[in-house]
């Protein structure tokens, strides 16, 4: 379908027009996928003067309120399907993170010459303030919001943005000028970069995921690692000890550890977390936060880190720390019945964020689980089987997970979410916590991870 939206003036605000070197947009440019991307990528390419063509495989329909935010911006929209016209007609094309780069119509067009690159690419090529950029399989969103609230503290204009919602181009679609750029990344958005360099990167870690869409654990692990790989000896690189020494970085790299003390980087010393640097060391009571888990300490390291390299007053952190609760959907405290405590873990969209929100847990536990299954295996739940009183199971990967786990760990099969919830509650006792975290994505019975979250919240307040 060609959907012609016209007149009025594109975008909003005043708009830098130097991407610098090495990137001439061409007048006629490709957008792939209308979601909040695609959105903002259209509104600005637009600004710019170009002639726009959005293509998305879903109808107008469903598209519909990604189109009312187009009001008024110029464009040529293709929607119902993806065409190899379009794809072959434009010298230059923008993806959505969404759209894996292996499509073959990419493919296609990739080697008929044309320039494939994705919308952090672009806006980073506009971007010229430091920008801090984290990513890793899980905290990514817990990282980058302390990160944002302690920089904004103590330095005030400070952009928060990335995969955690808010497309990295609106930055610069907005003309803001902040001191500072913190974005949260992912993946997806790095298979598409060029010459994407933060200043300081950040690998939180990396364990199985995204399955259904790179063909092998390698492959997505090297995604991640590309958040390095334009840096140099002038930035940051600070990871985990877990992974230090994998990859030759060029950027000074430091690490940061709950397992182990170092001489310089972050680490978790019984109940404190200690940074040194360059012979100085500062001391945090592990308590100042109230996130919990080993893995949120790990969160924890990355951002005192940060923090201390840019000479953040130690007052300033404590606070910033001291007020972050945590995020909704990421081990949430919902409520307490009849002793029983119920959390909503929603964001645990794999197996590994499932077993750390297992690891923060102390007594017993009746799992809530699945969901549209990413090809990962589960087994590494049954590891520790004491504390799994309960495994409900529900969703399109049931009869998968049954199988991996069926075995080990007690396991009962509900057709819907408030079944789950109903059968937990009959098998949990007084000390047990119901945790709802279920390792698999949320498109097979919901909107989105926020609208499970949202659901399980509800049926839980109402039993
Ligand atoms: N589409 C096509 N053709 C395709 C594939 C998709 O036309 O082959 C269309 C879809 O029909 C849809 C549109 O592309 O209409 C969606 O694009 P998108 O999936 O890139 O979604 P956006 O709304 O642009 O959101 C994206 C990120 N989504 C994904 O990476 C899947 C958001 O991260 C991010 O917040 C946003 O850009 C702003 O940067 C979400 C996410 O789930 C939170 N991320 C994954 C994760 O965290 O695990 C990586």
């Amino acid at each position: 379908m060609d959907e012609r939206n016209g007149g009025g003036v594109a975008g909003s605000g005043p708009r830098t027009p130097d991407p610098g070197p090495g990137l001439n947009i061409p007048d006629r440019v490709l957008v792939v996928g209308l979601g909040k991307t695609g959105v903002s990528l259209v509104k600005f390419l637009a600004g710019l003067g170009k002639q726009v063509t959005v293509t998305d495989v879903k109808s107008k329909e469903q598209l519909a309120s990604s189109l009312a935010e187009l009001n008024g911006t110029p464009y040529v929209g293709h929607f119902g399907s993806h065409s190899k016209d379009d794809f072959l007609d434009h010298q230059m094309i923008l993806v959505s993170p969404g759209v894996d780069s292996n499509l073959p119509l990419l493919l296609e067009a990739r080697a008929k010459g044309r320039r494939v690159i994705g919308e952090i690419e672009l806006a980073s090529r506009f971007i010229k303030e430091p920008i801090i950029a984290i990513t890793g399989t899980n905290g990514k969103t817990t990282t980058t919001t302390l990160l944002g609230q302690v920089f904004t503290a103590a330095f005030k204009d400070v952009f928060v943005g990335g995969n955690i919602g808010k497309p990295l181009i609106d930055y610069v679609l907005k003309g803001q000028k902040a001191r500072f750029v913190i974005a949260e990344i992912s993946s997806f958005q790095l298979e598409t970069i060029e010459t994407f360099r933060p200043h300081v990167a950040i690998l939180l870690n990396i364990t199985e995921d995204h399955l259904d869409r790179y063909t092998s654990f390698e492959k997505y692990a090297a995604a991640k690692w590309r958040l390095f790989e334009n840096q140099t000896s002038e930035d940051y690189a600070f990871l985990t000890a877990d992974l230090a020494g994998k990859n030759g970085l060029k950027a000074r790299s430091l690490c940061f550890s709950t397992q182990k003390s170092l001489t310089e980087g972050a680490f978790l010393d019984g109940e404190t977390l200690v940074v040194r640097l360059s012979g100085q060391e500062f001391r945090y009571r592990r308590d100042l936060s109230p996130l919990i888990g080993i893995h949120n300490s790990e969160n924890l390291l990355a951002v005192l880190l940060t923090s201390h390299i840019y000479g953040i007053d130690r007052p300033v952190i404590e606070q910033a720390l001291r007020k972050f609760k945590g995020l909704p959907h990421r081990m949430e405290f919902v409520r307490e019945k009849n002793g029983v405590r119920f959390y909503n873990d929603s964001k645990a969209t794999n197996v590994d964020a499932t077993r750390r929100a297992l690891e923060s847990i102390t007594g017993s536990v009746i799992l809530i689980a699945g969901g549209k299954d990413k090809g990962g295996s589960y087994k590494v739940i049954a590891e520790r089987p004491d504390s799994i009183k309960g495994l409900v199971l529900f969703g399109e990967a049931k009869e998968k997970i049954e199988k991996e786990l069926g075995a080990s760990l007690p396991t009962h099969m509900a057709a819907t979410l408030s079944e789950a919830v109903e059968r937990a509650f009959a098998i949990a006792g007084p000390g047990d916590t119901i945790l709802f975290s279920p390792m698999c994505s949320s498109f097979d019975m919901f909107k989105d991870y926020k609208d499970r979250g949202e659901k399980f919240r509800r049926i839980a307040e109402a039993l």
